[in-house]
């Protein structure tokens, strides 16, 4: 197709799991703008843009509310092992005796954030309604929260038990959650994702839940979407979920208007709203 088409295309709208990558670029010759539908833009080759000339946009803010409520989502369902309590209603197991109690409650934990940007910020914020208190790493302190920061992550996860991941994916992120991290949380840890699957060292993360070096682990995001490792689906201190963090309609449509938003823009005015 775009042997055929690519010498017309000057603008992109770059959707979910196909990149843009420098091969891509060089089919697209004329190519202006690539428009990312959604805040992290890891999938585009941004590297070879900048050396194209190639502005690159994505869709920030519209969807940092609906994220935050999906990790508060996935961090009970994970705290509280509520898919196995509707799992066992749906078996018709309810009669023969109550679920077992949960080994997790938020009652008395306590969250490191790695990023707190404008999603971890929204997190942040909805545990502190929930009486949680709230740690953070990130590379550059924030003036303007309460929150404990570390420099260090280690020392980080030594302090908390839950580790919540919103971050981008980049080469400085990947794998920073490592084997040495997770002995750090310990026994009663709990890993939350809803940044970056390549955020995660996966083999180690599967090691520490196979051996219960942490407790569990809530995903919304892997290293090789739309495939999620078969270790992973095997486990039964996991809770997985499709990486629908912005996925209502009333998110992705304003994502959507967003997006288009940024071609026109550039189209009519020669300025993208939200470059990155
Ligand atoms: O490091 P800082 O001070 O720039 O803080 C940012 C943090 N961050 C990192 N923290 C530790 N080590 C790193 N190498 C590192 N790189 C970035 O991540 C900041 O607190 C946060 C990113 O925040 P925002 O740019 O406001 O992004 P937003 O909208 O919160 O979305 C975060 C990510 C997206 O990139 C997608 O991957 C996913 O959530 O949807």
């Amino acid at each position: 197709l775009l042997a055929r088409i690519g010498n017309g295309i000057r603008g992109a709208a770059r959707g979910t799991h196909i990149g843009v990558d420098r091969a891509m670029m060089e089919q697209l010759p004329k190519l202006e703008i690539v428009a990312n539908f959604g805040v992290g833009y890891d999938g585009i080759d941004t590297k070879a843009a900048a050396e194209r000339g190639i502005i690159v946009t994505n869709t920030p803010d519209v969807l940092t509310e609906e994220v935050a409520d999906t990790a508060l989502g996935l961090l009970l369902m994970t705290v509280r092992d509520l898919p196995a309590g509707e799992r066992y209603l749906r078996a018709g197991k309810w009669p023969s005796g109550d679920f077992p109690l949960s080994k997790g409650s938020m009652r008395d934990r306590k969250v490191g954030m790695i990023g707190l940007g404008r999603i971890g910020l929204a997190i942040a914020r909805r545990l502190d309604a929930m009486g949680v208190p709230v740690s953070y790493h990130t590379r550059n302190p924030r003036k303007d929260v309460p929150y404990n920061y570390y420099p260090d992550l280690a020392a980080m996860a030594e302090a908390v038990d839950t580790l919540i991941i919103i971050v981008p994916g980049t080469a400085e992120t990947k794998g920073m959650v490592n084997a040495k991290i997770l002995k750090a949380l310990g026994p009663t840890g709990i890993v939350i994702n809803v940044g970056r699957g390549v955020v995660i060292d996966e083999p180690a993360l599967v090691e520490a839940l196979k051996s219960h070096t942490i407790q569990a682990a809530g995903l919304d995001v892997f290293p090789h979407e739309p495939q999620v490792s078969p270790e992973l689906l095997a486990l039964d201190n996991t809770v997985l979920l499709p990486h629908l963090g912005s996925g209502s309609v009333f998110t992705r449509n304003a994502m959507g208007q967003w997006m288009i938003d940024n071609l026109v823009s550039w189209f009519r005015d020669g300025k993208p709203l939200t470059p990155v």
